[in-house]
């Protein structure tokens, strides 16, 4: 699964039309599970009493939103105020320190969410505490000219070879052909990505190498986009995609 941004209803959905997390039933969310939805609390805290109950079968990895300066700018840090204390957010906050950044299943597949940096991406996450929007960490060695940027982030979805700065001027995108050349230097099949939204939940891109999956249905209460999960099939692990719409609640108003 992918960013679920604090619309707890539509997690709900997904556990309704996937059924609940179990040993035989095991989930991966790529990070942002809190901040933008109004309920960032119910969310992350269920997601947490899952990893507490199935631990090697439920994966929470760290998006960008598990950060304190985006907790302060989006949203969670006033919920959890709100509905708890200062204290219960500080909680929140040491406890993201020690969501891992990616996995790798059977050494094939790297599920990766946020700030991906495939040219170089080390094996092991690094400490990232000032990790955000603007704040992101360097690119690592390797990385042409882009290495001295601050706040570089790598976005894929760009058709072309190579590395450009995205539109904004805060990220780097890369093409089909880095991509490919990440791979197979890591032997891997394929990546997971989040953080992006998109119209059908997910999408497809570099000749099926680089998969986004997004879980927040009509993010943000006006996107208008679907959600989706992925099923890793067979041994060879091929997604299969399955797409949901938001949850209608509160009289006919979707939650917010
Ligand atoms: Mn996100």
């Amino acid at each position: 699964c992918g960013d679920t941004h604090g619309q707890y209803y539509d997690l709900l959905n997904i556990f309704e039309l996937n059924g609940l997390p179990s040993e035989s039933n095991p989930y991966i969310f790529n990070g942002d599970f809190v901040d933008r939805g109004s309920f960032s609390v119910e969310v992350i805290l269920t997601l947490f009493g899952f990893k507490l109950l199935h631990p090697d079968h439920f994966h929470l990895l760290r998006g960008n939103h598990e950060t304190d300066n985006m907790n302060q700018i989006y949203g969670f840090e006033g919920e959890v105020k709100a509905k708890y204390t200062a204290q219960m957010f500080a909680l929140f906050s040491e406890v993201f320190e020690w969501l891992p950044l990616a996995q790798c299943i059977n050494g094939k597949v790297l599920v990766r969410g946020h700030r991906l940096h495939p040219p170089t991406l080390s094996p092991s996450p690094r400490d990232v505490p000032t990790w955000g929007h603007g704040l992101a960490y360097q690119l690592p060695v390797g990385c042409g000219g882009l290495c001295g940027l601050r706040g570089v982030s790598v976005t894929p979805a760009f058709p072309q070879n190579g590395r450009s700065v995205s539109k904004r001027g805060v990220s780097c995108q890369f093409g089909p052909d880095v991509t490919k050349s990440f791979l197979e230097r890591n032997r891997l099949d394929y990546i997971i990505r989040s953080h992006e939204v998109k119209p059908e939940g997910y999408e497809v891109a570099h000749d099926g190498k680089c998969v986004t999956v997004f879980s927040a249905p009509n993010y943000c209460d006006q996107m208008g986009n679907k959600g989706s999960y992925i099923h890793l099939r067979g041994s060879d692990l091929r997604p299969d995609f399955h797409q949901f719409t938001a949850v209608v609640s509160f009289g006919g108003h979707t939650h917010a």
